[in-house]
């Protein structure tokens, strides 16, 4: 079983600190960050590079081999998405790189979740939302992929969400939980917003935040605050939530102490 965990790939991408280490072309770069299973490889490759068609048919190709499609976003796609990260973090490559591989990541976020078995039976309604102000909207696909996956109902209000919208949605769908995700210091003080108004109106709904930008100590200070890592924490917050923990209990269990 490959560890594609993000401790184990800080650790790959730390040892390859390939824009100090020697004069290298960014896809020379890159292919000494992409795992080499032959299967996650090419997919890895194929969002690097910007190339939709090749995402899909390298996933399609790891879907035939007997993998289950939900579980090739942590264990390809964001591989893919890491080595790009690194390489834009460390100036090889440049905005306009990121955006074609965002899209190719995108469309391989959509591919997953069709391919993938939702449970028939809902188990209640999240609504997740990118921060206002906020256009970095990967990890919030992550993160409405797996929910439904876990089969939960999602309410997608999509990137750079109006507090207000967020407010609003919760009125109307009366969730479980809300998600947000900000990868900005600008934007991640949204969430306080959201917070204090859903609190005014006693919606007192926890409120599972993340992304790049956000960390336990921020997200603690607000009431209705609980912080989550990666993805797959949000279904396992959303089940921890339907099995009766309140904020307080969901702190003392997804919080670092
Ligand atoms: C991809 C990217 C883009 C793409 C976004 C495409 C898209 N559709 O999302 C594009 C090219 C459009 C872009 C634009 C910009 N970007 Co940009 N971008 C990035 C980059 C390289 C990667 C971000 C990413 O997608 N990571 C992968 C995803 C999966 O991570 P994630 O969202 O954090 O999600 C993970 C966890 O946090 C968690 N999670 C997320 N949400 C939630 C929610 C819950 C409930 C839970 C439990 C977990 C969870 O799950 C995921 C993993 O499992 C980062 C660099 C970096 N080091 O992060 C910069 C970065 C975020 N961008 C940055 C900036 C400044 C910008 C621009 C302003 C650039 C510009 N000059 O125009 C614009 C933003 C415009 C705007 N108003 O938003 C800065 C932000 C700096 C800051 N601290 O404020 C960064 C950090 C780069 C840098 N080092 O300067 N960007």
């Amino acid at each position: 079983m490959l560890d594609f965990t993000e401790e184990s790939l800080k650790k790959v991408l730390t040892r390859y600190n390939v824009a100090l280490e020697k004069e290298m072309t960014p896809e020379e770069a890159a292919e000494e960050l992409y795992p080499k299973d032959e299967l996650i490889y090419p997919i890895a490759k194929a969002i690097f590079e910007g190339e939709e068609d090749d995402v899909v048919e390298g996933l399609q190709a790891a879907i035939d081999a007997g993998k289950e499609a939900i579980t090739l976003i942590d264990d390809a796609l964001m591989v893919g998405m890491a080595v790009v990260t690194k390489l834009y973090d460390d100036g090889v490559i440049f905005l306009p790189n990121v955006m074609m591989s965002a899209d190719a990541m995108l469309d391989g976020i959509e591919f997953c979740k069709e391919n993938s078995d939702t449970a028939p039976e809902t188990k209640g309604t999240v609504v997740c939302h990118v921060a206002e102000g906020d256009v970095h909207d990967i990890g919030k696909n992550i993160v409405t992929a797996l929910l439904r996956a876990n089969g939960f109902d999602v309410v997608d209000l999509g990137r750079d969400c109006p507090v207000d919208e967020v407010v609003a949605a919760v009125e109307e769908n009366k969730p479980i939980m809300v998600t947000g995700t900000a990868l900005m210091t600008t934007t991640m003080y949204a969430f306080k917003e959201v917070n204090d108004k859903l609190v005014e109106k006693g919606l007192n709904v926890p409120f599972a935040c993340g992304g790049g930008a956000v960390n336990q100590d921020f997200v603690a200070q607000y009431e209705l605050g609980v912080y989550g890592e990666e993805a797959a924490d949000a279904p396992k917050i959303a089940d921890a939530i339907i099995a009766g923990s309140n904020i307080a209990t969901l702190r003392e269990a997804f919080h670092k102490h």
